[in-house]
């Protein structure tokens, strides 16, 4: 669900993220670690795996997440290292998120260790943002005994930029008005849609840092970005009301698959998200809804878990959009990585009356895809499957999903086109995408 919209100016926005979060979570369970250097991530420091992360007492010998182990281990030959215990993390990040809702239904989790929440109308009970941030920090330590770090702000791309300044266990808070200055200084690729492609782009015009993209004229932005360059100006001076979407499960449609055996493999990584996709456009349409919001969840296997979410232009309920969505969303992100789970969820559901909408698609697809609902209906979802999909190896829980026939090729036109605005870096815009 998304919250209803307050004025972008009056709204207060927290973001939080627990401090070495794998780290801390092995020190809180044996308090013999505590103050020492910990380090998460495979087997010791003579495996050829990564860190995780590491606590910030072995920070300080230079130990870095995605680190290999063995260079973690030169550096810190004295650290104390762990391995993943995705379970129990798991179990500890729902104990926060419990406790952030104790303070509004407005949470919207990012990461295993990172959420968004939108407190504005939780003011009038508990106070400021910055008493909300502190309250949080406090009932989160006695709670489930970590600490994390806050940023509080009008929006949630400050909010995020201001939780990282004073790790660990920091509280920072930009007052109304102040956005614009606080985001001056950082470098571009900071602000959210701009990838290098765009950065590129804008280094032509002279621009580095995001006071400089706040200064750059808005029909030059237009003519030269398109549609996107207004908004991203808007973003550069602070002013973005990018809502926190609490995702509440009855408002959204989504599925989700653990692979067997980890998966690093392109191909199965490309016919699952199909696969999920074609089961969220049949259950969208099944309940006569449409959605705007679409997200991938990918968890690796260290458990690290992301969210990616993309809002699309019109509302849908058919699987081409959902999958070249969740495609795009999920490709930069699951490079190289074993992949132990992935999710596609459907949000922002709207009702019928966005049938107008369906101008804006080719009629006669949709005309094939209502025939293929009714014989799925009538005979079995396994009446009707794509091209692509016979014969592969499907991941079990979604051979039961609603399967409809398209044109493959179309779905292989659903790989990422190079459209008019591909140059400009338009496929970068609108991404909700964390800053590293
Ligand atoms: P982060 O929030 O990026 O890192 P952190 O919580 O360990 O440290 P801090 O926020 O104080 O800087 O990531 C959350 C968890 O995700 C982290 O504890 C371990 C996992 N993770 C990985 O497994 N690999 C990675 O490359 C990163 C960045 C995180
Ligand atoms: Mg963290």
């Amino acid at each position: 669900m998304t919250t209803p919209p307050a004025p972008v100016w009056s709204r207060t926005i927290l973001h939080v993220d627990l401090d070495a979060f794998f780290a801390a979570v092995e020190q809180r369970d044996r308090p013999e670690l505590r103050g020492k250097p910990v380090i998460v991530g495979g087997g010791g420091p003579n495996d050829r795996g990564v860190v995780s992360t590491a606590s910030y007492e072995a920070r300080a010998f230079g130990v870095r997440s995605a680190m290999p182990l063995r260079e973690a281990g030169r550096r810190c030959p004295h650290g104390i290292f762990l391995p993943v215990d995705g379970a129990k993390y798991l179990a500890a990040s729902k104990d926060v998120l419990a406790v952030l809702r104790r303070f509004t239904p407005a949470v919207e989790p990012i990461s295993i260790d990172e959420a968004f929440l939108d407190v504005t109308g939780s003011r009038i009970l508990f106070g400021s943002g910055e008493d909300i941030g502190r309250r949080i920090k406090e009932e989160v330590k006695s709670s489930v005994d970590l600490t994390i770090s806050v940023g509080v702000a009008t929006t949630k791309l400050v909010a995020k930029i201001a939780s990282d300044l004073r790790k660990p266990d920091g509280l920072v808070v930009v007052q109304p008005g102040d956005e614009a200055t606080f985001l001056a200084p950082l470098e571009i690729r900071r602000l959210w849609g701009v990838g290098e492609k765009s950065a590129t782009a804008l280094r032509e015009y002279g621009v580095r840092t995001i006071g400089d993209l706040a200064a750059l004229p808005d029909d030059l932005l237009i003519r030269r970005f398109g549609k996107h360059g207004a908004s991203l100006a808007q973003r550069a001076r602070g002013l973005d009301d990018d809502p926190v979407s609490d995702r509440d499960a009855a408002k959204s449609i989504g599925h989700e698959h653990t692979f067997d055996v980890d998966t690093s493999d392109r191909e199965q990584i490309e016919r699952t998200l199909l696969a999920m996709s074609e089961g969220v456009a049949g259950r969208l349409r099944d309940s006569g809804t449409k959605a705007t919001t679409i997200t991938v969840k990918i968890r690796d296997t260290t458990f690290r878990t992301i969210t990616r979410q993309r809002t699309l232009p019109d509302a849908t309920d058919m699987t081409e959009p959902i999958y070249r969505t969740a495609l795009d969303l999920a490709r930069p992100e699951v490079r190289g990585l074993q992949i132990r789970l992935l999710g596609v969820t459907a949000s922002g559901l709207g009702e019928r009356e966005q049938l107008s909408l369906f101008a804006a698609e080719d009629p006669r697809r949709r005309k094939v895809t209502e025939a293929a609902d009714a014989v799925r209906h009538r005979f079995g979802e396994r009446a009707i499957t794509r091209a692509r999909l016979v014969g592969a190896r499907l991941p079990a829980p979604f051979e039961r999903d609603p399967m409809t026939p398209v044109d493959p090729r179309a779905l292989d036109a659903a790989d990422p086109q190079p459209d008019p605005g591909a140059d400009r870096g338009d496929d970068e815009i609108d991404e909700i995408e964390p800053i590293d």
